[in-house]
């Protein structure tokens, strides 16, 4: 565990007086609380904080993604005050406020939050088919129970965040700019991706036809938690993204991080493959709650969901590495060229399937 002087010279965390400057805020952590670094979020810096009786997620905010923290505020009130909570069986851990009632508190010039820890595991790939049909139900009760809610409330928090269209047009630009020569690996991940139009034009004919809900919008499987023995999903975190959406989209991002055979960090190419087991689990877990309250278009976009997914994730990977990795957390250089070239694997084995 690290000790809060580590946290100072490991992360951007300068003051020495962090933690107390924190409790100033909050005023209930005891002294002698321990942070340590927690977690594999590619967007904020999470902590978890324990006091010796009680535990907390700390997370500094990542407000050059997000840039309007007040639309996620916004946008949790309603979830808050609208959705039928006796509905899911699982938790919404939500921020905690602060002593003046501010959801962030600004220590340093950084945004910090708090939020209460859940004891549980995370994971970034399932061992089994039970365990993503588990995940898919999660995130269909999480639609199930805001069903009713006018998703037009909404504000967006990343404008066009799951937008193919606004997506590709990005990674055009971010290819007029580049300062990377694009050749060899590059220029065949550029053509792949660049091939994908006519997934933009299946985005814009579902635009057309389908309702918007209340959906998660980055159901990757390490948005939620399960218990111990992994046996149930006791939470759904991540809320930040939280909007109006497709059922398809929340579907999607699951068969991109669910049913595949390598994480998306993976460099076992000639493995990358859909994991067909683990497909059909996530779609009886999600008809198992929505059937009868998805419409049959819903349904019938499940399957575009993944391919679209995929794709959209390829993009921004790739827009991210031309764009000289600016956004999504790396762990060396070619990292988000990587990422781009698993999905390139993984997008053309979904849509081999059908
Ligand atoms: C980011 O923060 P994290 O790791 O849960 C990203 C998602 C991507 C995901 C790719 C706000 O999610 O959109 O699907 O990485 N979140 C944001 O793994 O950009
Ligand atoms: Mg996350």
């Amino acid at each position: 565990m690290y000790t809060e002087s580590e946290i100072n010279a490991n992360s951007n965390m300068k003051n020495p007086s962090f933690l107390t400057q924190l409790n100033d805020a909050y005023g209930f952590l005891l002294p002698g609380a321990q942070i340590q670094k927690f977690g594999d979020g590619h967007i904020h810096k999470t902590f978890l904080i324990d006091d010796g009786v009680r535990q907390y997620i700390l997370q500094q905010f990542n407000n050059s993604v997000f840039k309007n923290p007040e639309r996620i505020s916004h946008n949790h009130a309603i979830l808050l005050d609208q959705i039928n909570a006796n509905q899911l069986p699982f938790e919404l851990p939500l921020p905690i406020p602060n002593l003046n009632g501010e959801l962030f508190t600004v220590i340093d010039g950084d945004y910090f939050r708090l939020s209460p820890f859940i004891t549980g595991k995370c994971i970034n790939e399932v061992d089994n088919s039970h365990q993503a049909y588990l995940a898919a139900k999660a995130f269909a009760h999480f639609i199930k129970a805001g069903i009713h809610i006018d998703a037009s409330l909404f504000q967006e928090v990343i404008p066009g965040f799951n937008d193919l269209e606004l997506r590709y047009n990005q990674l055009l630009e971010a290819l007029s700019k580049t300062e990377r020569e694009v050749t060899g690996e590059l220029q065949v991940l550029v053509d792949f991706y660049l091939s994908q139009k006519d997934l933009v034009e299946e985005y814009l004919f579902w635009k057309e036809r389908l309702p918007l809900r209340l959906t998660h919008n980055d159901t990757k499987i390490n948005n939620l938690i399960f218990s111990e023995n992994l046996n149930k999903v006791i939470a759904i975190i991540d809320l930040d993204t939280l909007t109006a959406g497709y059922v398809y989209y929340d579907f999607g991002d699951l068969v991109r991080t669910v049913a595949c055979t390598e994480g998306e960090n993976s460099t076992n190419w000639n493995n990358i493959d859909v994991d067909q087991d683990k497909f059909d689990a996530l779609l009886n877990g999600l008809l198992e709650i929505g059937d009868g309250t998805f419409t049959k278009d819903e349904i019938q976009s499940l399957s575009f969901g993944g391919k679209m997914m995929t794709c959209i994730m390829g993009f921004r990977f790739l827009a991210d590495y031309l764009n000289g990795n600016i956004y999504y957390t790396i762990h060396y250089e070619a990292q988000n060229l990587h990422r781009a070239k698993n999905h390139m694997h993984l997008l053309m084995a979904l849509r081999k399937r059908r």
